[in-house]
């Protein structure tokens, strides 16, 4: 069949809409129409040549909702007219790491989605003879898209499309990391780096585990009140106030013996720089640092082992430590019921042909989330 896409033709190029042949779905796999998907700062940096998994021609995206238009032989968890939200992060629920219960990692399809290929080596993608590569797994930045079966998480029909994209990364990220990855505890005391699609919905989370002091940090002064909407409750600017881990220090100074320091911080810049303020500023003894933010290729974090002989943990979390097939339906559910908030966050919504300028909005600062509608 054919379908429009943006294709990816080359780092650092601007997205071309164009017509491409699709291949129907194989054994085990699934053909999606997508309804809406939203724009990540994973996809700009991708896009950008930083990725070290990068490949080109490619189709971009990884925030979709959809509809389930057609099945290959052996499909049995899904069928025709399912709506559902495609996994870069699947949940094959047989692999060592799903049978582990201590990882969110799948590793059944992870090699082949890592080559920008299917499971069985090929891609679906293709305009006339060339190939063009999946990304992640999930390439919703085309009207149509084929993905494996243990890569879709059945959702509620009645939830939105335009919305609950967003669940496919930033809201399950944000939200995952502070209830599977950090478990945030009520009354803790909290710094989030990085206001945008990813750290704003880390706010909302730190909200719903009952944290106490919400310090967002960004560089960007219009943040301030975007971290407020969702539970934020102090706003620091690194630019104005010179050395930030020991303001943050002090700002977060409490008990008896007057020790400051966050319990959990959150990286979702991506910087390592900000990654090494994000660990420094947490409490001795038992804060918690963890990393959200993508860095690419050739960078690396740093810090004096001083900082965790004396008790500061660092760790990472991809796609919020969430079972995409298990807790993705139940974050539409919360949704649905008002437990959290997405509508405001997306603040742009968009046509295919305007993609690209939702990447000019992110880079501009302007948006938390674009959305592009079918
Ligand atoms: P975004 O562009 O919407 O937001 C980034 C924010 O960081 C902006 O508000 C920006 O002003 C702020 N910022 C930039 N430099 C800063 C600094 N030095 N100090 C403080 N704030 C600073 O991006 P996003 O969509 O929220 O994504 C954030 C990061 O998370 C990206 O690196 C993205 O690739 C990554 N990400 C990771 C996962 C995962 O599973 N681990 C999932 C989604 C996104
Ligand atoms: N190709 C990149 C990996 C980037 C990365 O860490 N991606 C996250 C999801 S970001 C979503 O917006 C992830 O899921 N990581 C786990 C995995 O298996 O990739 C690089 O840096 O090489
Ligand atoms: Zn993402």
């Amino acid at each position: 069949m054919k379908t429009r896409a943006a294709v990816a033709t080359a780092a650092g190029k601007p997205l071309e809409i164009m017509e491409v042949d699709l291949d129907g779905p194989r054994d085990g796999e699934v053909l999606v129409e997508i309804k809406a998907t939203g724009i990540c700062h994973t996809d700009e940096f991708t896009l950008s040549g930083a990725d070290p998994e990068g490949l080109f021609p490619a189709i971009l995206g990884h925030e979709g909702a959809g509809v389930v238009v057609d099945v290959g032989r052996g499909v049995t968890s899904v069928k025709k007219g399912d709506h559902v939200i495609p996994l870069y992060t699947p949940e094959c629920r047989q692999c060592p790491s799903c049978l582990s219960r201590k990882t969110n990692l799948c590793t059944a399809i992870r090699a082949t989605q890592g080559q920008g290929v299917m499971p069985d080596g090929t891609s679906r993608f293709s305009i006339g003879k060339e190939k063009l590569h999946h990304y992640m797994g999930c390439s919703t930045f085309s009207n149509f898209t084929v993905l494996p079966e243990i890569a879709v998480a059945k959702v509620d029909p009645a939830a939105p499309f335009d919305k609950i994209c967003y669940i496919g990364c930033g809201v399950t990220t944000g939200i995952g990391a502070v209830i599977n990855t950090a478990k945030v505890e009520e009354g803790a005391t909290t710094a989030v780096f990085g206001l945008g699609g990813i750290g704003l919905n880390v706010i909302q989370g730190l909200k719903l585990a009952g944290a106490d002091m919400i310090i967002g940090v960004d560089v960007n002064n219009d943040k301030k009140k975007w971290g407020e909407r969702f539970g934020m409750t102090h706003f620091v600017n690194p630019k104005e106030v010179g050395d930030v881990v020991p303001h943050l220090v002090n700002l977060t100074k409490r008990g008896a013996d007057q020790i400051g320091g966050a319990d959990y911080t959150f990286d979702c810049t991506g910087n390592v720089n900000v990654m090494r303020q994000a660990l420094e500023a947490c409490h001795r003894g038992w804060g918690q640092s963890i990393i959200i933010g993508v860095a690419g290729a050739g960078q690396e974090i740093a810090t004096r082992p001083f900082q965790l002989v004396t008790g500061r943990v660092w760790k990472g979390t991809a796609f919020g430590g969430a079972r995409g097939r298990t807790d993705v339906p139940k974050i539409v559910d919360w949704y649905m019921a008002g437990k959290i908030q997405i509508d405001p966050m997306i603040t742009h919504t968009l046509k295919l042909e305007e993609i690209n300028k939702g990447f000019d909005l992110m880079h501009e600062g302007k948006s938390i989330r674009s959305v592009v509608v079918y």
